[in-house]
């Protein structure tokens, strides 16, 4: 009797185990699943944001996501499989040579990352406000990657955060630009259904520059490191200084000096351009 019952006990102890690891899997898989969507949320209080907390929780969850036998360390195959899986964007933007200058800020015929993400930001900030109309979304699918099947249904666009929209525009300007020389073109600019293309060799290049011990695998702690080095080259070459439009001087003073001052106060920088330059 004694030793059924400690049995039973075993049992539905075991149960218990294995329910909580199933729901601790599900949370992992839910809030984070960054080499299927890498636009799941890092500002994680929606403030527009990424501040060292955030980036650093981001970066322990997508080293998880990435070291997919959970060995503790990411070796080349897994960064690989993870970082080199492509998708299509839908067909459903009306990108062409003709609406190129919306996006061509100075007009000199090329657009740059940094006109590329103003222009993002700037469609996203309209559609979200309360005069948007039924052109503020043309535009925002201008920049934002949408898969197939999101395309169809309207509510993606919706309905995103501006974090969403800031990686989903920084993986568009991507895949527009053909040939990774950092400039689009009107040719690549009109390009309706472009696919996310990061090719081994990129892949490789990224992979030996965060193994800083160059043993041939990445530790938690040195992914961590590589994409903090990002928030600090950001916080410190001015990125977040140029982020007023051109023509404000005095404004753009005010907004850095803002933003620096936020920044070292822990809320971080600026949701876009930390996407832009962790994509
Ligand atoms: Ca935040
Ligand atoms: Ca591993
Ligand atoms: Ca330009
Ligand atoms: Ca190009």
């Amino acid at each position: 009797m004694k030793h059924l019952f400690t049995t039973t006990a075993i049992v539905a102890a075991m149960g218990c185990f294995s329910f909580a690891a199933q729901a601790e899997q599900t949370g992992v898989s839910k809030q984070s699943s960054y080499c299927d969507r890498p636009w799941a949320q890092i500002d994680s209080n929606s403030d527009g944001f990424v501040s060292e907390m955030e980036a650093g929780a981001a970066a322990d969850n997508q080293f998880a996501q990435i070291d997919s036998d959970g060995d503790g360390k990411i070796i080349k195959p897994e960064w690989a499989e993870c970082l080199t899986r492509g998708g299509q964007q839908g067909a459903e933007s009306d990108r062409s040579e003709q609406n190129f200058a919306d996006a061509d800020a100075n007009q000199d015929q090329q657009i740059t990352r940094d006109e590329f993400r103003r222009g993002s930001q700037e469609a996203y900030e309209s559609a979200q406000s309360d005069a948007a109309g039924d052109n503020s979304y043309v535009i925002l699918r201008r920049y934002v990657f949408l898969t197939p099947e999101e395309s169809e249904d309207g509510s993606t666009v919706e309905n995103m955060s501006s974090d969403e929209a800031a990686v989903r525009s920084a993986l568009t300007f991507g895949a527009l630009d053909q040939n990774g020389d950092d400039i689009i073109e009107a040719q690549e600019w009109a390009e309706r259904s472009p696919a996310i293309d990061r090719n081994q060799d990129w892949a490789n290049a990224e992979f030996d520059r965060i193994d800083g011990d160059a043993n041939g695998s990445i530790t938690q702690s040195e992914y961590r490191t590589a994409r903090q080095q990002m928030l600090d080259d950001n916080l410190t070459t001015g990125s977040v200084n140029n982020d007023a439009t051109a023509g404000e001087s005095s404004a753009q003073t005010e907004e850095g000096s803002a933003s620096a001052a936020s920044a070292a106060s822990g809320a971080g920088i600026p949701v876009y351009i930390y996407r832009f330059s962790t994509m």
